[in-house]
C-alpha cells in the first residue's frame, strides 16, 4: 500500500491528524496491543481492560468508516511486544511508501517514533496532535521570558482563543475565575446525588476482562466494578449524563469529599478525553451552551471549562517544555518509600482508606482526593516523588505521563520547586475535616495535634514545614503558617516534631501506623 498509519492506544479519534488526508483505498491503519505498553508500569487492571477494550471498539469504528485496519492482539503468537517491532512487521506485510503517525503523548514513546525515520526505508511523517488547543510552539511562546508560569494567565489566553464564555473581549459575568464560589463543604444527605451510567460489558469487553484477569493477575486494582464506557457512543452517553445531572452542581461541590461516594458531581470523563473517545473542545462548547441556555450557573460552567482548557492544556505544555528529565526532579530531597497501604487501602486513617479503596475498586479518585489526601500525605511524609509518580501513573484509569507527571511531581509533590504551583499543597487535618465527612468516621481525632489518638496529618504538617524551612521559608504564600510556627511554644514545637518522628518511625518499620 501507499501509506501505513499506526494509531496508538490514546489516539482513538477518527479525526486524528494522521488520518486527516489519507486515502482509505491506499492505506492500512495499524493498531497494536503490545507488552511494552501494557507493562511499562503495573497498570491498574481496570485501566488495562479499558484501554484494550476501547482500542478494539475503535478498530471496529474505523472499519465502519471505511478504513482497512490491521489489528494486532496481545495474545497473537507472533506479537513482537513493541510499537517499533510491530511497525517493522507491518512494513514487511504491506510495503508502504510512507508511514504517517500522530506524535506520541510522552517522551518514552516519542523517542521510539523518532527512531523510525532511520530504521525504515519508508518516509516517516510525524504530525502534531491537533486535539490540543495549544501547540508546543504556542505554549513555549507564551512561557518564554516569564519569570513564573501561572495557569491563570495561560487560561485567559485560551479563553480568548476559543471564545468560550466570552462577551466580546470580556469574560462572561465580568470575572475570569469563579473558584472562590467552588469550595462548598459537602452537602449532608446524598439523595439527590447524580449517578454515573454503569455500562454493562459487551462481548468484546468480556473477552478483554478475561484476558486481563488471566495475564495481569499481579497488577493492582479490581475488575469487579468495571463500569467504563469503551466506545465513542457510550462515552457520549456518559457526557450527556454529566451535562444533564452533575454539571449544575459541579462548581459548588468540586472540592467536597464524602464517605462511600467516589464520584459526587464529577464528570468521570478524563479517560475518554485522554484516549480520544471524546473531544475536549466539543465538551467545553457543550458546557458553554448549557450556561447560555440558563441551565447551569456560571461558577459551574467556568470551573469546568477551566479544568480543561486551563489546567489540562497547561500541564501538557509544562510536560513537553521541561523535557524528558522533568521526572527526575526532587526539590525537597524526599526519599521515603511510599507506604505499602497505597496498594491495599488498609490503614486506620479513614480519609486515606476511602481514597485509596475507591481507587483500587474503580481506578478513579477525584482531584481533591488525589491532591489533598493521597498526594498531601505523601508530601508530608517526604515520600520519594519518583515513587509517588509511578503510583499515580499505574493506579488511575486516566493516567498518561503528559498529564499525570506535572500534576504529581509539580502540583502535588512540589518536586519542581514551584515551577507549576506557587506553594506546596500541604495541609493538616483541618482542611480535610472542612471539605469532607471523613474525620467523623475515623479512629483518629482531627482536633488533637499530639498523642496516640491525634490525627497524624496535624503533627506531620508542622514537621513538614519545620523540616523544609531552608527550602520553603522564603515562599511568600507560606508566610502565615511559618509565622504561626515561629510563635509556637518551644515545648509545643518539640512535641509536634516528636509525634511526627514517632509516626514516621512506625511507618518506616513497615507497621500499620496506628
Ligand atoms: P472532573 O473533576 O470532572 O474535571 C473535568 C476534567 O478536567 C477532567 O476530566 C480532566 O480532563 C480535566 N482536569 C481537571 N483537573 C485537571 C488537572 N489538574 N490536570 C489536567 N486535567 C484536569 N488527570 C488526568 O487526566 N490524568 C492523570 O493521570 C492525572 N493525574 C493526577 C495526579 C495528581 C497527583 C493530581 C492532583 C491530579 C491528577 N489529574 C490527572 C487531574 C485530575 O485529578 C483528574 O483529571 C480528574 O480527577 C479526573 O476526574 P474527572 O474526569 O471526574 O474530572
Ligand atoms: C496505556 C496503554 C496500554 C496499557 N496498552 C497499550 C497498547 O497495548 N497499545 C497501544 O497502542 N497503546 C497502549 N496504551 C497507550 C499507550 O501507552 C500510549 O499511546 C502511549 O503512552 C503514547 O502516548
Ligand atoms: Fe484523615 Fe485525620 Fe480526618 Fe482521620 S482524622 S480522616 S486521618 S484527616
Amino acid at each position: 500500500v501507499g501509506t501505513l498509519i499506526p494509531i496508538l492506544g490514546d489516539q482513538l479519534s477518527p479525526d486524528i491528524s494522521s488520518l486527516s488526508d489519507a486515502d482509505p483505498a491506499d492505506t492500512v491503519v495499524l493498531m497494536m496491543e503490545v507488552a511494552e505498553e501494557t507493562g511499562y508500569v503495573r497498570h491498574h487492571k481496570a485501566k488495562l481492560a479499558y484501554v484494550l477494550s476501547a482500542m478494539r471498539h475503535h478498530a471496529d469504528r474505523l472499519r465502519d468508516l471505511g478504513w482497512r485496519v490491521d489489528y494486532i492482539r496481545l495474545d497473537d503468537p507472533d506479537n513482537s511486544g513493541s510499537f517499533t517491532g510491530e511497525v517493522a512487521r507491518a512494513v514487511e506485510r504491506h510495503s508502504p511508501d510512507r508511514i504517517i503517525v500522530t506524535e506520541a503523548g510522552e517522551w518514552r514513546v516519542a523517542a521510539m517514533l523518532g527512531a523510525w525515520d532511520t530504521r525504515f526505508e519508508a518516509e516517516v511523517d510525524i504530525r502534531p496532535d491537533t486535539r490540543f488547543l495549544a501547540s508546543h510552539a504556542e505554549f513555549d511562546e507564551w512561557a518564554e521570558g516569564r519569570k513564573q508560569l501561572r495557569m491563570e494567565f495561560f487560561y485567559r489566553e485560551m479563553r480568548r482563543k476559543t471564545g468560550l464564555l466570552m462577551d466580546g473581549d470580556k469574560p462572561a459575568g465580568g470575572e475570569w475565575n469563579y473558584d472562590k464560589q467552588n469550595r462548598k463543604a459537602p452537602p449532608s444527605g446524598t439523595l439527590d446525588m447524580p449517578r454515573p451510567i454503569r455500562f454493562q460489558p459487551d462481548d468484546i469487553t468480556r473477552e478483554v476482562l478475561d484476558l486481563v484477569a488471566a495475564r495481569f493477575a499481579d497488577h493492582p486494582g479490581s475488575l469487579d466494578h468495571f463500569h467504563f464506557a469503551v466506545s465513542h457512543e457510550e462515552a457520549m452517553r456518559q457526557k450527556r449524563n454529566f451535562l444533564d445531572h452533575a454539571l449544575p452542581c459541579f462548581g459548588d461541590y468540586q472540592d467536597a469529599m464524602l464517605t462511600g461516594e467516589p464520584f459526587l458531581w464529577h464528570s468521570l470523563l478524563s479517560p475518554y478525553l485522554n484516549s480520544g473517545l471524546l473531544d475536549p473542545l466539543d465538551l467545553c462548547r457543550d458546557v458553554a451552551e448549557r450556561y447560555a441556555q440558563g441551565k447551569v450557573p456560571l461558577n459551574a460552567a467556568e470551573g469546568f471549562i477551566r479544568q480543561i482548557i486551563g489546567w489540562r492544556e497547561y500541564v501538557r505544555g509544562i510536560y513537553w517544555r521541561e523535557g524528558p528529565d522533568y521526572g527526575d526532579r526532587n526539590f525537597l530531597n524526599a526519599t521515603r518509600d511510599l507506604p505499602a497501604f497505597y496498594w491495599t487501602g488498609e490503614t486506620d486513617m479513614h480519609c486515606l482508606a476511602q481514597s485509596i479503596g475507591q481507587t483500587l475498586d474503580h481506578g478513579y479518585a477525584h482531584h481533591i482526593q488525589r491532591l489533598m489526601i493521597t498526594g498531601n500525605f505523601a508530601l508530608l511524609i517526604g515520600a520519594d516523588p519518583a515513587q509517588v509518580h509511578r503510583w499515580y501513573l499505574e493506579i488511575y484509569a486516566d493516567a498518561y505521563e503528559w498529564v499525570e507527571l506535572p500534576n504529581t511531581l509539580g502540583m502535588s509533590q512540589f518536586g519542581d520547586g514551584g515551577l507549576l504551583a506557587s506553594k506546596p499543597y500541604a495541609s493538616s487535618g483541618s482542611y480535610i475535616d472542612r471539605m469532607s465527612d471523613y474525620c467523623e468516621a475515623c479512629r483518629y481525632d482531627v482536633k488533637q495535634r499530639t498523642g496516640a489518638d491525634a490525627c497524624p496529618f496535624n503533627a506531620l504538617y508542622w514537621d513538614f514545614l519545620a523540616r523544609n524551612q531552608d527550602r520553603l521559608g522564603d515562599n511568600r504564600r507560606l508566610a502565615m503558617p511559618y509565622r504561626s510556627w515561629e510563635k509556637m511554644d518551644a515545648d509545643v514545637k518539640r512535641s509536634l516534631r516528636a509525634s511526627a518522628r514517632a509516626f514516621l518511625d512506625r511507618l518506616d518499620a513497615g507497621g500499620e501506623p496506628t
